[in-house]
Formats: structure tokens, sequence, C-alpha cells
């Protein structure tokens, strides 16, 4: 932990040198996207400078260089998760991709008329419409795990895993409320029922060491860019014995092993769910990521991102008409704090804190149905990651106190 220093993490980071208004930059949005280090940059510069051809296809040194990188890329996502064999990992344009993926492939396989879908009202749309989609296709039901005081109702998580379930999908944790469910719990309680259990990890693998064996996960998705990597990479990590009988989705080249004129077969995983020219430089980039991850270690990240949590929710706590959405023991939170301030508009207050150079999000932050059970059409939220300081939240919370008396003035 002493040897965590944000400020000089920060230097790594020349995006959040700059000044933004007239005030430097404070990035407060990192739910949304991550800021990329010079090592990534530098990664991806590398790989356009030394080695860009297409991967498995050419003879030639750089086709093979760009094919050892790819496949580099491939083999340190898989050390990163834990996950048995490179065969499980494929890669995907992010977690929205991933998730289609398993809807289209394995629900349209193993998923039957009047089977049950279960996700939870805390999901991002990309784990609702894609599972909305497949149950019109296939007349089954998706029903949805409500929250109690803030946090997913797990007794209703028992009712409604039954052995009508085929599929689980939930998120590890949310985008708008920051907690963190408890997922293994609920993996082994869908399996004991028959179900599958498809994890959303976009909000967690950035933050914390995510063990796919320890889990025992049938499926996990994640995007590159909200952990350091480029735009347009993910991955989703599949169980073998599921990617196997599952058919791909996207036919074209790179993915299949022999064409005919009247029929095609397929490559071996994981090819065979990667039909076209992937995006080998954000694999390089991703690769790069990891390794700024792993170098720090995550049991550092966590330690000093707790403080920070701990830190912010006692400040925001204190601000008078603020409420904070989501649980109010302060164990349960990560670095993601959604709110409102009382009688304004989260986009009002949006703009003019990024009149002081800090950037958060407002807005239905894409899980419309959460935001409708909160009882609101829109919030503000702020979300850290490793390389912000206690600084930045001191900054936060004085913008906020600042924003609030700005607008009461203006309404006088
Ligand atoms: N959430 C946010 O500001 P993509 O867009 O495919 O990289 O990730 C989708 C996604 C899926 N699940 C969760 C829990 C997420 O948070 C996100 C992305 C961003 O909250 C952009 S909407």
């Amino acid at each position: 932990m002493s040897r965590f220093d944000p400020y000089k993490i920060k230097k790594d980071f020349p995006i959040l040198w700059q000044k933004v208004n007239d005030e430097p930059l404070i990035y407060l949005d990192n739910a949304a996207t991550t800021q990329k280090p010079n090592s990534v940059l530098k990664a991806i510069k590398h790989y356009y400078n030394w080695e860009n051809a297409n991967v498995h296809r050419g003879v030639h040194t750089l086709a093979e260089r760009a094919t050892t990188a790819f496949e580099g890329a491939r083999e340190s996502v898989r050390k990163f998760l834990n996950a048995h064999d490179t065969a499980e990992i494929l890669f995907t344009r992010g977690t929205t991709t991933s998730l289609n993926l398993v809807a289209q492939s394995f629900g349209e396989a193993f998923l039957h008329e009047g089977e049950e879908i279960v996700i939870s009202v805390m999901e991002h749309h990309a784990n609702i419409i894609p599972w909305q989609q497949l149950i019109k296709r296939k007349g089954a039901v998706l029903k949805y795990i409500e929250l109690k005081n803030g946090e997913l109702d797990l007794e209703m998580a028992q009712d409604l895993i039954t052995k009508q379930t085929k599929i689980v999908s939930l998120t590890h944790v949310s985008n708008v409320l920051g907690i963190e469910n408890p997922v293994k719990e609920l993996i082994d309680y869908a399996h004991s029922k028959g179900a599958i259990f498809v994890l959303d990890a976009a909000q967690s693998v950035p933050h914390q060491k995510v063990d796919v064996q320890a889990l025992d996960v049938d499926f996990l998705a994640f995007s590159g860019h909200k952990m350091l990597g480029p735009t347009g990479i993910g991955v989703l990590y599949g169980k073998r014995k599921w990617l196997e009988v599952m058919e791909p989705v996207e036919f074209g080249g790179e993915m299949i092993d022999f064409v005919h004129r009247d029929m095609s077969t397929w490559k071996e995983l994981p090819w065979k769910f990667e039909a076209g020219t992937p995006n080998i430089a954000g694999a390089t980039g991703l690769d790069a990521g990891i390794r700024y991850l792993q170098a720090l270690g995550f049991d550092a990240i966590q330690a000093y991102e707790r403080k920070l949590v701990e830190y912010l929710f006692s400040k925001l706590q204190a601000i008078d008409g603020l409420r904070i959405y989501g649980p109010q023991n302060v164990n349960y939170r990560t670095g993601v704090f959604s709110f409102n301030l009382e009688n304004l508009h989260p986009h009002d207050v949006a703009t003019a804190l990024d009149m002081q150079g800090i950037a958060v999000r407002a807005g239905h932050l894409c899980a419309q149905p959460l935001i409708q059970n909160l009882g609101e059409s829109a919030v503000i939220r702020a979300s850290f990651y490793f390389y912000n300081t206690k600084e930045d939240c001191e900054k936060l919370v004085d913008a906020i106190i600042a924003a609030k008396e700005f607008f009461s003035h203006g309404s006088v």
C-alpha cells in the first residue's frame, strides 16, 4: 500500500494532465470508460509501427508477429481470468457484443418455449435487451429480481430461480448503484436448479481479481475500454463444454475450416466465433492494460479504492439536499456514486461541474428500469478509478456545493 502513489500513477496518463474549461481536468466518468496509460498507447503504436498485418493468414514475418501479438493477448486474458484454456477466451467488441453472442448462440440452441431467464432490475440495457429479443423469438419468459433496501432481493432471487430457469444473467457490480452482488452464492444456486449463469463483469473486472474457475461461472463478459484498454475490444469467457456445442452467430473469413459450394465447416475454438479481421491492435492494447493492472496488483488497487470510497461517501452524505442511491452501508459500495440534488436537474449539475473541469455522467446511465425503480428519470454519476486522488474527491464535493449555491441564488 505504501508503494501505491496515485500522484505518480496519474503521470502515466497524459490525458489527465490537461486543463478543461481553464481548470485542471478531474476525470470522474470511469464507469463509462477509463483513460489509457502511456504503456497502452505505446503498445498500440508499437503494433502499428512494427507488427501490423492480418492474423492467422500470411506466412510473412509481419503476419507472424501480428498473430503472435494477438494470440499472446488471448493468453494474457486467460491468465488474468484464470480460465482453463485459451479456447475459452473469445475476443469481441465489448460487453454488449459478448452478451448478445450468448443470447443469440446459447439461447438460440438451448432455450425452449415456456422456459425462463432470470435477470435483475439493476441490469445495464446490454444485459436486458438481448434477452428480451430472445424470449420473443422463443416464446420464453423473462423475470426480474427486484431490489430490497437498495440491494438485490436475495429471497426473491431464490423464489424466481427454479427448475424452469434456463439462464440467470446478472451484473457483478452495478454501474448505477456501485453495489457488488454476491454472485458466487447465486451461481451455485442457479447451478443447483440446472440453470447456467452469465456474469456481466463490465464494472468488476477493472477493479478486482475475478477468477472464472473459482466462481464456476458459465459465461463472463467485459470490455477492454473500462480497464485501461482501447475501445472496440472486449472478451467473452465461456466454458469449453458450452462453446463447443454452440453455433457461431457471425460467418465469413477467419472462422471457417473449409468452404464448399453448398456448406461450410468451422474452425476450432476460439476462432469459430471470431469471423472477419479482428481488432488486433485493440487486443495488444488490452494486453498492455492487463499488464499495467497486474504490475500495480489488485490488492493494492482495492485497498486504495476502498479508502477513496469511504472518504467520498462520507463527504457526499454530509451535503444537504443530496440523495445518494444504492446501499447506505459503505461496506457494500464501490467507486460508483449516483446521486441527485434536490430541485436541480442532473444535466444542469453535470454542466456546472464540467465548467469546473470535472467530468461526470448524467442521465439514465443505460439502466432505465433501475432509474425508474429509483423514482427518477436521470441521475448524476461520479465514478473513480485508482488514478483519482483524495484531492479529486474534495474538488468534486466543493464543486457540487458551489453548483448548489449557484442554482439556488439563480432561482431567487
Ligand atoms: N456502461 C456506463 O456509463 P460496452 O458499452 O459494451 O462496453 O459495455 C456495456 C455495459 C454492460 N454492462 C455494464 C454493467 C456496463 O456498465 C456497461 C457499460 C457504461 O455505465 C456505458 S453505458
